[in-house]
Parts: C-alpha cells; sequence; structure tokens
C-alpha cells in the first residue's frame, strides 16, 4: 500500500544512542560533571552541536563557539571509535529481514536520520546496499521535527509524500513526517509516540 519506506537510523535500524551516551559522559566526566542516561534521552535524534549545547546546559558550562566547535569534534572522535567495531551482529532485531522485504515487493527505501555518519554506520552494519537514498546531517540543515530530512528523502526517491511511510523512534522525527505530509510508523512506546498512525515496538513486529 505504499511506495517508499523512509528510515530514521538511531534507535529504528541500530542502537547508536548507547555509543553516543558513553562519548559525551566521557566529554562531561573531563568538564567535571556527571551526564546521565535520563539526561541522554533529550539527544535522541537532535544534531551534534544541539546535542552539545543540551550536555553543557546539564552541566551548567558556558563556552565559547570556538570551544564548542572543538569538543563537538573531540566528541565525534569518541564515538567513532565506537563505531568502527561495529559489524552486523548490532543490527537491531528484523531490521534488514524488513528492508529485505520491502525491496522484494519494489518499495523504495531512503535514510532520513540526522547523523553525519550515517553512511559510515549503514556501510559498517552491512546495509548500505539496501538503500536507493541516503539523506543525512551532511545534506539537510534543518534539525528534525522539520521535514526537511523527509521531505528530501522522498524527492530524491521520486515519489510524493502520500507514497510515503516514515518509521521513527523520536517524538520529534514522528513531528517531522507528519509535518511532511507522510505515514508514520512509530517505534518503540505509545505513550511518546502516540502521534504516529501505528506504533510497534520494533522492526521484527512487521516481519514474519
Ligand atoms: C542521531 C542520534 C542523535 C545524534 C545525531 C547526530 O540521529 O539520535 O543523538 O546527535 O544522530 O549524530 P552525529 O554526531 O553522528 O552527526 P537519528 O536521526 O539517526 O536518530
Ligand atoms: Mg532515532
Amino acid at each position: 500500500p505504499f511506495k517508499g519506506a523512509l528510515f530514521d537510523l538511531d534507535g529504528v535500524l541500530v542502537d547508536t544512542a548507547k555509543y553516543h551516551y558513553l562519548a559525551w559522559k566521557q566529554l562531561a566526566g573531563q568538564l567535571g560533571f556527571e551526564f546521565t542516561e535520563a539526561d541522554n534521552e533529550r539527544l535522541k535524534g537532535v544534531s551534534r552541536m544541539r546535542s552539545l549545547e543540551i550536555v553543557l546546559e546539564v552541566g551548567g558550562v558556558e563556552l565559547s563557539e570556538e570551544e564548542k566547535l572543538r569538543l563537538a569534534e573531540e566528541k565525534n572522535e569518541r564515538y567513532l571509535q565506537y563505531i568502527r567495531r561495529m559489524d552486523e551482529s548490532e543490527l537491531l532485531p528484523g531490521a534488514k529481514r524488513y528492508l529485505q522485504a520491502l525491496r522484494a515487493q519494489g518499495v523504495k527505501i531512503a535514510l532520513g536520520s540526522a547523523s553525519k555518519n550515517a553512511a559510515f554506520i549503514l556501510d559498517k552494519v552491512g546495509i548500505a546496499d539496501l538503500f536507493d537514498a541516503i539523506v543525512d546531517g551532511t545534506k539537510v540543515s534543518r534539525a528534525k521535527p522539520d521535514p526537511e530530512v523527509f521531505v528530501v528523502g522522498c524527492r530524491e526517491l521520486g515519489l510524493e509524500p502520500d507514497d510515503c511511510v516514515v518509521f521513527e523512534d523520536a517524538e520529534a522525527g514522528v513531528q517531522a513526517a507528519l509535518a511532511a505530509g507522510m505515514r508514520v510508523v512509530g517505534i518503540g512506546h505509545a505513550d511518546i509516540l502516540g502521534a504516529a498512525h501505528r506504533v510497534v515496538r520494533g522492526l521484527d513486529e512487521l516481519v514474519g
């Protein structure tokens, strides 16, 4: 019933949130404050620079623009140390099978992620070749809940918004998809993703 599927990365296809968390926590430690897993929830789906601002806000730290750029770079270096070790075993349950099933049905597939490391991660976990288009933080500048990432993804697939379904784990991502005029499947809990047309616990619920 749909021609295009747009997937968020972190929280839908892989759990990179745990590596973002470790990298941010180390950075906070270096600046002399605690950064908890509850604080980390605020970073999901949020861009790298905006994430840094939230982390600094948690620690009550104020820095110059130049210092912030340096710390964001440092965090990314730490994050990449975890990402370089990723392999297919880190795909979330059902992710690869669902992508393959959609392709077999002729559905076009795009990535719609805020991450600047998205293409590298898809490659590491061995699913890059299942995508017809990759739209990530290197291609778009407006963060979710702005619909830009999904609007561009849909256009790159050569489709219209009402041909597309978005798979998202973050509330801001669900809002972005709705603002783009698309149907949305929330991945996670209905208490957070209630605005989605349907909510499942994971992609494994969608494959037989
Ligand atoms: C992901 C994560 C965010 C992260 C962002 C940018 O978004 O959920 O926590 O800050 O990417 O990542 P990077 O520092 O690699 O550019 P998404 O949209 O894939 O859920
Ligand atoms: Mg996500």
